[in-house]
């Protein structure tokens, strides 16, 4: 028996959502044609990029780059989420409290885990669980705990071929042709909502998010993002072809190397929702869906990681607080000084091992023959040009740029504060895994091709 490959499966998965998507959000679809433009236009003008995407396989898959995110109610859904990304060959990924940002969800991102899947198709779902036990009206919580528990949001077509997946190791070509269209029923948007237009009300005065999950019948998807190679032309672009971005745009400050994710997004559309009445149905709106871009950069190390959060909570507490429309400009002229503190050549970021890099033994490479080559030699051989690198990009997230492409969406009044600690373990348990280290993963990637560039030098010598 042959099974289909996981990878092919996602990719599949993400062309089709991709599709539904841009059908329901055609604004998305504009957002993808500026990207594609902007993407082509910074390859013929940057031949150093040309190459280095080439290099390391990603320039075939620049076009489908992309994320989604999904927001769900009660721990089953999240547990039966990941059995059904798994089909796909999607891992959670990382462990994303959102709560001290005022957004009452903890996250992982589920995502293809080794460079070469990743290459396949790069496609992961940013997934937050809500956390009910944070609404105080205990009432209120009670209401929606109610609403959430008569809800299934998954086909039985789906959770049965998840099944059979499982006991038999694959799904073969028809399985999985059907598996792809079952499970994108999960993430449609309905505009019949399961709820009266006051609960509604009411779970959305706790706050928005909490209606966005309570209130529909499955979790929407909220936003794709496909890549891009320059994110303040396109934020620029966005403004000239009226796709209104939100103020600033996350994470670091635009470098020469890129670390780490840029991301923006337009602002989420008001659509049409029918509420629940006791006679008929009564006509509402709801906020929630946008689009989004990413640019992504080399990984960093934990050094590099503390060296980057400290620098961007430098950067908020000299403007006392998350950046707001009145005062982006200041943020992102305050951001792009602070951030002149982080090296800016890979080199330095090798050398200070504050990135990840993958490294490449030249064809050319004049060897000594001899000895035996270790790590150490390294700096030496990339410094006669034997050895080069490129960055291994950062497949993950931000949690204060993913709260601040939350926040953006809620509105202003979506910042509340909890008194909440952050809890791992409660949302290892719901997924029913522990989530997998991000870090690990780079450290274990940049690792395998040091070992091949070694034994490649020493079977020369
Ligand atoms: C998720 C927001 C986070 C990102 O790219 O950081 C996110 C959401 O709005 O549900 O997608
Ligand atoms: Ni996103």
């Amino acid at each position: 028996m042959s099974w289909i490959n996981p990878d092919e499966i996602r990719s599949k998965f993400s062309a089709l959502m991709s599709d539904m998507y841009q059908n329901e959000v055609p604004l998305y679809g504009e957002l993808v044609d500026l990207v594609k433009d902007v993407n082509n236009i910074t390859l013929i003008k940057n031949s150093r990029l040309q190459h280095q995407l080439e290099q390391t396989g990603e320039l075939s898959r620049l076009s489908q780059e992309r994320h989604g995110a999904i927001r769900i109610g009660k721990p089953e859904e999240l547990f039966n989420m990941r059995r059904i990304f798994a089909v796909m060959g999607m891992q959670p990924v990382g462990y994303y409290d959102l709560v001290p940002a005022g957004v009452p969800v903890h996250s992982t991102a589920f995502r293809a885990v080794d460079a070469q899947s990743l290459n396949v198709s790069p496609f992961r779902i940013f997934t937050s669980l809500l956390r009910l036990e944070l609404i105080d009206d205990e009432n209120l919580r009670q209401l929606a705990e109610q609403t959430l528990a008569k809800r299934q949001i998954f086909t039985e077509q789906a959770l049965a071929l998840t099944e059979k997946f499982e006991q038999q190791g694959g799904l073969n070509a028809e399985d999985a042709e059907r598996f792809v269209t079952e499970v994108l029923e999960t993430f449609r948007w309905h505009t019949d909502a399961p709820v009266t237009k006051e609960l509604y009300q009411a779970l959305h005065d706790q706050h928005r998010l909490i209606a966005d999950v309570v209130a529909f019948k499955g979790p929407h998807i909220n936003h794709l993002t496909p890549r891009t190679l320059d994110i303040d032309v396109v934020q620029v672009g966005m403004h000239e072809r009226d796709i209104p971005p939100k103020a600033v745009i996350e994470g670091p400050p635009r470098r020469n190397c890129p670390i780490l994710l840029r991301q923006t997004s337009f602002k989420a559309l008001q659509e049409k929702v029918n509420f629940l009445n006791a006679d008929a149905q009564q006509e509402g709106s709801h906020t929630a869906r946008f689009g989004e871009i990413e640019q992504r950069g080399v990984a960093l190390t934990p050094k590099g990681r503390e060296l980057y959060d400290q620098l961007l909570s430098k950067t908020r507490q000299i403007l006392g607080g998350a950046p707001t429309e009145s005062n982006a400009a200041q943020y992102m002229a305050l951001l792009a000084e602070n951030f002149a503190a982080f090296p800016d050549s890979y080199a330095e970021l090798r050398d200070q091992e504050l990135a990840y890099f993958y490294y490449y033994l030249n064809a050319d490479a004049a060897v000594t023959a001899n000895k035996v080559w270790t790590e150490q030699d390294l700096p030496q051989l990339i410094q006669q040009g034997a050895v080069s690198i490129e960055p291994i990009v950062y497949e993950d997230f931000l949690p204060v740029s993913a709260a601040g492409i939350f926040q953006s969406n809620l509105g202003d009044h979506g910042q509340t504060s909890y008194q909440t600690v952050s809890n791992q373990d409660l949302f290892e348990q719901c997924l029913g895994a522990q989530v997998l280290d991000e870090i690990a993963l780079y450290a274990e990637t940049q690792q395998h091709s040091i070992a091949k560039v070694l034994a490649q030098l020493n079977t020369a010598a």
